[in-house]
């Protein structure tokens, strides 16, 4: 099985290059961000209550990212492999991450780290801000909040992966073409 966590900060390129990998490789894509999404749209309490959290550019607890991987590893029993987009987030989801695999037989075949610089990021996400109609891209003092939400409390989930010999890292400013080359030459070596 291929089991990929692509991870990176916000703006990253995450949400941009899952979409040629899940095609590629013919993996399910598991996106914390657009279940959460998803879950606003429908008006449930869970989105109700992660809205108030994304909005601001705050993480949403971790026990409410872990049970919806959780009920999604479920769902997908047949799946050739997952792309972790956005998740894990924290090294304690991290943790809950390798548990889960490990109780269905399986493990993480590697993290790919895209780097982007801060100025790069917040230029992204303006701009995908001025149609997106996401109340997190809009305003570069949230966007500024989700930077070190990532830089507190998501970047040491690397040093998870480096433990582990499982972490990988790529260059994510260019032409989206060539990263997604960058990582296919990555994910031939696991
Ligand atoms: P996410 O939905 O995960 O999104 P993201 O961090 O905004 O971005 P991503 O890296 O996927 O960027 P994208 O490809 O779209 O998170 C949103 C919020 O949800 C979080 O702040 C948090 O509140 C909550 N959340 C999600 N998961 C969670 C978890 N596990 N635990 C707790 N809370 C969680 O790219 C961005 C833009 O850049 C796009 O417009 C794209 O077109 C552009 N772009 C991409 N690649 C480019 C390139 N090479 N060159 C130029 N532009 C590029």
């Amino acid at each position: 099985m291929l089991n990929l966590v692509l991870f990176g900060p916000p703006g990253a390129g995450k949400g941009t290059q899952s979409q040629s990998l899940i095609e590629k490789y013919q993996l399910v894509h598991l996106s914390t961000g657009d279940i959460l999404r998803s879950e606003i749209a429908n008006g449930t309490e869970l989105g109700l209550e992660a809205k108030k959290l994304m909005d601001q550019g705050l993480l949403v607890p971790d026990e409410v990212v872990i049970g919806m991987i959780s009920n999604k590893l479920d769902a997908n029993k047949d799946a050739k492999g997952f792309i972790f987009d956005g998740f894990p987030r924290t090294v304690a989801q991290a943790e809950a991450l390798d548990m889960l695999l490990k109780s269905k037989g399986t493990a993480i075949s590697g993290m790919i780290a895209l780097e982007v610089n801060d100025e790069e990021l917040q230029k992204r996400l303006l701009l995908r801000g001025k149609d997106s109609g996401r109340a997190d891209d809009a305003d570069p003092e949230i966007i500024k909040r989700r930077i070190k939400e990532y830089n507190d409390k998501t970047a040491p989930v690397a040093g998870f992966y480096k433990d582990q010999d499982k972490f990988y890292s790529i260059n994510g400013i260019g032409n989206i073409e060539s990263i997604f080359e960058s990582i296919c030459e990555v994910i031939a070596k696991f």
